[in-house]
């Protein structure tokens, strides 16, 4: 049964949403569609407005990520520049519509409907968050809408036949995959594990890895889990997984790491590689979420601390080539230019200490999205540079303020311009990629007592990595294997053991052989006719056979080195031996017991035929008496039965 505090987003109930949308728009598009040609409205400076609406998850909930906490402020402040340049969009004024998503699609598509349903026509739409980016690009082609993401990593978002109209200034999380593979090649890793959420984004990105793996020769393991990582983490001990890749939500790490503790899946033998967009101290336990292993349990690891494993992140960059050997280090952002000013007239810098400063330098690192927020912020530039290249290549009879959900013309326009996009932002230069994608490169970082230290840079172009840091390992003795290390060794017997067994042989040998003299010499006697001597030499040959067997059963002995054939006879040899002296040895003895009981058996039967004949008189009543009850067993078992038992054994088999 599933816990009751986890959100699901099954993709039979996404499509049933969306079935529903698309009832709901043809109805209302047939009845009073929303599509009618709004009025433009201007604003109080006389400046025409444009409206976009923007969802953003402001908390985690059960298992998503928090993003908007840092991307919404860095949008606003986006939007605050757009609407002061002068040269962007001259006479127009960009509004936002903002709604929380917690990053559940459902409370997403009814933000959507509301967005399109409530107040002036929106012209694009920015959303954040895998699950919810999937709904919204998925459905929002009905009407024919342009979706930008900031903040959706899922591999399945680079499919044009599925999601026609979106873009994303996120690159996928499929580019982080050559970099695992390239470590693991590194670490001579050949066995590693993944433990990834049933969400699709985890799902496509463990299949990608899985295949990269393959490719290389490397065997990956695969663990998915709904909420409650309890099961999954017990199959990893099971499996002996030691380098494991997570592919969760923040929230659900957390439980993951619980689960390693309670579990004992941690600790200098383990590696763990973890996605690098949670806050810095994400393995903090949070109190809100009622994990059942906090600090104060006692031996609650420091996560933080080389003890508890290694812990690697892989975070994506977004620079071009030259800006590679520039890369600021300390920054666990990971996204900020370098100091040239983009399109915005900021550098990556100043955009960061300007967010810092909206922000009221909080703690910006614990923030949900703060490694997104550059991604953010250019994302709505290349929203409004994409209207600036519509507005301008528009027929005369349109204008942007005039869109309508049933405009293909302006709809395709816009989709062009947005296709076309290039500029540089402050998190490098902003460009797509056919499928809508944003090319990048990662970095690896690893937590090295309570600091991210940048350790190497992958460029997934060039296929070239680029180390600045050594990896610390736990115990100072290198990567630790990826599997417990199976050692063939010859297990011996020892030798003094063994000359002592072979002289207790040679004993058991010489009393068989003393034995054996003893009866032949003394066969003639009565005593040894009457004691079976044929069965009795057989007996002693048996255990002569069964002692000779011990001599094999010790070899190999220690410095004794035997071939393969020579060990397969020996094999066979000792356990035949062994296997014909005991069957000699029991067989005669069994026989023996046998024929005694025989003589002694027909003996009983001569005295019983005896008897038979005195107590003729009284059986024939018995018998009368067997016929009327019809049972001679109740007779039998009856305590009044006055039947002579001495009678019966001479009827049973014996
Ligand atoms: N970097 C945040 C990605 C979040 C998501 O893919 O849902």
């Amino acid at each position: 049964m599933r816990p009751p505090h986890v959100t699901a987003w099954p993709p039979w109930r996404s499509q049933l949403l969306l079935l529903f949308l698309t009832t709901q728009s043809f109805c209302l598009s047939f009845f009073g569609s929303s599509s009618v040609e709004s009025t433009p409205e201007p604003d109080d400076d006389g400046r025409l407005q444009l409206h976009i609406g923007g969802v953003f998850p402001m908390e985690a909930g059960a298992g998503g990520w928090p993003g908007g906490q840092a991307c919404l402020p860095a949008v606003e402040m986006a939007l605050e520049h757009i609407n002061h340049n002068t040269d962007v969009l001259p006479g127009y004024k960009l509004h936002l519509h903002q709604s929380n998503s917690k990053c559940q699609p459902g409370l997403a598509m009814q933000e959507l409907y509301k967005f399109i349903y409530e107040g002036k026509n929106k012209l694009m739409l920015l959303a954040g968050c895998s699950p919810v980016t999937t709904v919204i690009a998925e459905t929002s082609p009905e009407w024919n809408l342009v979706v930008i993401s900031y903040g959706a990593s899922s591999p399945a978002l680079s499919n044009r036949q599925r999601f026609p109209k979106l873009f994303r200034t996120h690159p996928s999380a499929n580019m982080q995959n050559p970099t695992r593979v390239e470590l693991f090649e590194k670490f001579k890793w050949k066995r590693i594990s993944i433990l990834q959420s049933v969400e699709e984004v985890f799902q496509a990105t463990a299949t990608h890895l899985e295949a990269a793996c393959k490719n290389k020769g490397i065997r990956a393991e695969r663990q998915s889990f709904y909420g409650d990582p309890t099961d999954a983490v017990r199959t990893l001990v099971r499996q002996d997984a030691r380098i494991i890749v997570g592919l969760f939500y923040v929230t659900e790490a957390r439980r993951v790491l619980c689960q390693a503790y309670k579990q004992n899946l941690y600790g200098r033998k383990h590696v763990w590689f973890f996605i690098g967009w949670y806050a810095d101290t994400w393995y903090e336990p949070h109190p809100e979420e009622h994990l059942s292993c906090t600090k104060e349990e006692g031996d609650y690891p420091k996560w933080d601390t080389m003890e508890s494993g290694s812990f690697l992140r892989e975070i994506v960059l977004n620079r071009s080539g030259e800006e590679f050997s520039e890369e600021i280090d300390g920054y666990s952002i990971g996204l900020q230019s370098i100091e040239v000013a983009g399109v915005s007239g900021i550098t990556g810098l100043q955009f960061e200490e300007m967010l810092r400063k909206r922000l009221n330098y909080t703690d910006v690192a614990n923030l949900g999205g703060w490694p997104e927020a550059p991604l953010a912020y250019d994302a709505l530039w290349a929203l409004a540079l994409a209207f600036n290249c519509t507005r301008a290549n528009l027929p005369h009879h349109l204008k942007l303020e005039n869109f309508t959900y049933n405009n293909t013309i302006m709809a395709q326009l816009l989709f062009d311009c947005v296709k076309n996009t290039s500029f540089k932002g402050v998190s490098g230069n902003v460009m797509f990629s056919d499928s809508g994608d944003r090319i990048a490169k990662t970095q690896i970082e690893q937590l090295q007592d309570g600091r991210y230290v940048t350790v190497g840079r992958f460029d997934n172009g060039e296929h070239r990595f680029n180390w600045t840091a050594e990896i610390l390992w736990p115990d100072g003795r290198g990567p630790p294997p990826d599997s417990t290390i199976i050692r063939e060794q010859l297990e011996t017997v020892n030798n003094g053991l063994y000359i002592i067994v072979c002289l207790l042989a040679i004993i058991g040998i010489v009393l068989s052989l003393a034995c054996f003299i003893f009866n032949a010499k003394y066969g003639y006697r009565g005593i040894i006719v009457q004691s079976q001597p044929q069965c009795n030499n057989i007996l002693l040959a048996g255990s002569a056979l069964c002692s000779a067997s011990l001599f094999l059963m010790g070899l190999p002995t220690a410095g004794v080195q035997l071939t393969d054939g020579e060990f397969t006879l020996l094999c066979h040899s000792r356990i035949s031996i062994l296997m014909i002296g005991f069957t000699f040895a029991y067989g005669s003895m069994f026989a023996k017991v046998w024929i005694v009981h025989r003589i002694g058996a027909s003996e009983n039967q001569q005295i019983a035929s005896r008897q038979k004949d005195e107590y003729k008189p009284l059986l024939g009543k018995v018998s009368e008496k067997v016929r009327v009850n019809g049972s001679p067993f109740l007779l039998y078992s009856s305590p009044h039965s006055s039947f002579p038992i001495p009678y019966f054994p001479a009827t049973f088999p014996f």
